[in-house]
């Protein structure tokens, strides 16, 4: 079964739920919405993760380099489009519209989402990643203008090197401080879906064990962000093609800037103004 029809089967959250999961976001900096995936959905993912990973073994220039210790998959939505289907997750979609949306994004309505795909990976732990931000800059505030979601495929725990976060950093308005002696393990189930604001700080531990512990980590962010590659002009013809509308504007491709004024006055692009092939974007460029 594909990814968009288990989705269908997992479970929802009420709007009592998602009020408590926002409370935790705003003020500890993240959340876990346990159960949030069922099993059959964490299995097709894990075994589409894997088999992706034993592809890229293949090739080198897909790897990263080996200061980045762990295991790692860059750019799913460029390897199969149910990785895109992912991202519909209806607990996912509505909690970063909440958190991401710019109220006054004019093209299309307010209730659909105008956050954008910032950094889309598959990761497993190896050495310790450090106490660090990915917002870019700290700053402290109610409001946030990145979060990132971790699919959890394989439980974590303090053995394996689960994800450490240090509650509330996300308000210091503070660059984490490496030294830091005493993060919180955060450890999850597969299924479960781990969200923090990336002014977080937060890292993971090392993996002591001979296991791989897949997660999947979807960055969003504010729609005028810079994303971590140049997703729509890297996105393959064949899953262009196969978009909705609001997944084309995910990749980012209804906020992309005009060459000059006379292409186009504004970043913002209407659906009905997109571009009918990907090709047909990037020969302007
Ligand atoms: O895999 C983890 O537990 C944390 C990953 C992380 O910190 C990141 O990708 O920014």
């Amino acid at each position: 079964m594909n990814v968009s029809k288990l989705i269908d089967k997992c479970r929802q959250i009420d709007a009592n739920e998602e009020q408590q999961h926002l409370k935790r976001i705003r003020s500890n900096g993240y959340t876990i919405v346990e159960e949030a995936l069922s099993n059959q959905l964490v299995n097709q993912l894990l075994l589409m993760v894997r088999q992706q990973f034993n592809h890229q073994k293949k090739d080198t220039l897909s790897q990263v380099p080996a200061e980045w210790e762990a295991d790692w998959i860059l750019n799913l939505q460029n390897k199969d489009k149910e990785f895109i289907d992912l991202l519909d997750l209806p607990i996912a979609r509505a909690l970063m519209i909440r958190l991401l949306n710019d109220p006054h994004f004019r093209p299309f309505p307010a209730t659909d989402p105008n956050y954008i795909l910032g950094q889309f990976v598959a990761r497993s732990s190896l050495e310790e990643l450090e106490l660090h931000i990915d917002a870019g800059m700290p700053q402290p505030g109610h409001d946030t203008t990145m979060i990132q979601m971790s699919f959890v495929l394989e439980d974590t725990n303090s053995e394996n090197g689960c994800t450490h976060v240090v509650p509330g950093s996300h308000l210091l308005g503070e660059y984490s401080d490496r030294s830091y002696q005493n993060p919180m393990p955060v450890p999850g189930r597969a299924g479960d879906l781990l969200i923090w604001d990336a002014r977080l700080w937060h890292g993971s531990k090392k993996n002591n064990t001979d296991n791989t512990r897949w997660c999947i980590i979807a960055t969003f962010q504010r729609w005028w962000i810079k994303q971590s590659f140049d997703m729509p002009r890297a996105l393959p013809e064949n899953i262009y093609l196969k978009l909705t509308d609001k997944q084309k504007a995910l990749i980012g491709y209804c906020t992309i800037p005009p060459l000059d004024e006379k292409e186009r006055r504004t970043r913002a692009i209407k659906y009905s103004d997109l571009s009918e092939t990907a090709e047909g974007l990037r020969s302007k460029s």
